[in-house]
């Protein structure tokens, strides 16, 4: 069960985060009120929800996500892939955050880099995307702090999508939503694969919240499976996230 989430409201600098979609520029007021309603969708799966202030000086700082990974033992600060968000992890009020729910916070440090949307938690081990924002140096050493609280890691290694989790969503009870790159990966041959299709792939981007699934609007084969698979369903559109390859699990750090 998860009692905490982090999340960042969205800057007005949210246009100029980094993208490699063609669907235009996120609207600032449209991003603001989705974001409220994940906020919103989160409180009703029991969760006390910590709102961080705007910060105007990093487009991608909404995507919380990426700059720490959150386990029952310790917090792991991280040192993003992309340039442009390297300094998020030193904003202070996350630091402080953090520091309200943690005893024990680590640091990844240079030249290791790690996005923890690259991290999937799967009880005590975590798998960790080698990708264009996590290197083996970074997934190292996440390894190495795993160890050191008694949880494991493991390396998979990515070929086409951003984040380990822009295609993969652990849902607990041994499910696991797969899309694309990993449907026929023998890393997750164990799991009951539930398909992404094709033409929904950006719904393979859902969190598991306490027995609650929040899922993107707009993908209905996604949802469907969820649904008769017996989970709460909580629909949360994320369009404006979307233009900058962002999801639902980016929006939010959970623990
Ligand atoms: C980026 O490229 O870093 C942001 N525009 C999107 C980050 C999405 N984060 C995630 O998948 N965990």
């Amino acid at each position: 069960m998860f009692k905490n989430v982090i999340v960042r409201v969205p800057a007005s600098s949210i246009s100029e985060g980094i993208t490699s979609a063609s669907l235009g520029k996120p609207i600032y007021e449209k991003a603001l009120m989705q974001h409220e309603n994940y906020v919103s969708a989160l409180t009703k799966t029991g969760v006390e929800v910590t709102v961080l202030e705007p910060k105007e000086a990093f487009p991608d700082s909404c995507f919380v996500e990426d700059v720490a990974l959150c386990t029952s033992k310790c917090a792991i600060i991280t040192r993003p892939g992309a340039e442009t968000r390297q300094k998020e992890v030193q904003l202070a009020d996350m630091k402080e955050a953090l520091g309200k729910f943690y005893e024990h916070i680590e640091q990844i440090e240079a030249p290791g880099t790690v996005e923890a949307g690259d991290i999937m938690m799967v009880g005590d081990h975590f798998y960790i995307g080698e990708s264009a924002r996590t290197n083996k140096e970074g997934a190292n050493q996440m390894i190495a702090i795993l160890e050191k609280y008694g949880l494991s890691g493991s390396i998979v290694t990515l070929e086409k999508v951003l984040h380990l989790k822009t295609g993969l969503a652990y849902l607990e009870n041994n499910n696991l939503l797969v899309a694309g790159e990993f449907i026929d990966d023998p890393e997750f041959a164990k799991f009951n694969k539930i398909v992404v299709p094709e033409d929904e792939a950006y719904g393979a981007n859902c969190i598991w919240v306490n027995d609650y699934v929040l899922v993107p609007e707009g993908y209905p084969t996604v949802q469907k499976k969820i649904e008769e698979l017996g989970y709460k369903v909580l629909v949360v559109d994320t369009s404006e996230f979307r233009k900058i390859d962002g999801g639902l699990s980016c929006l939010s750090l959970r623990f």
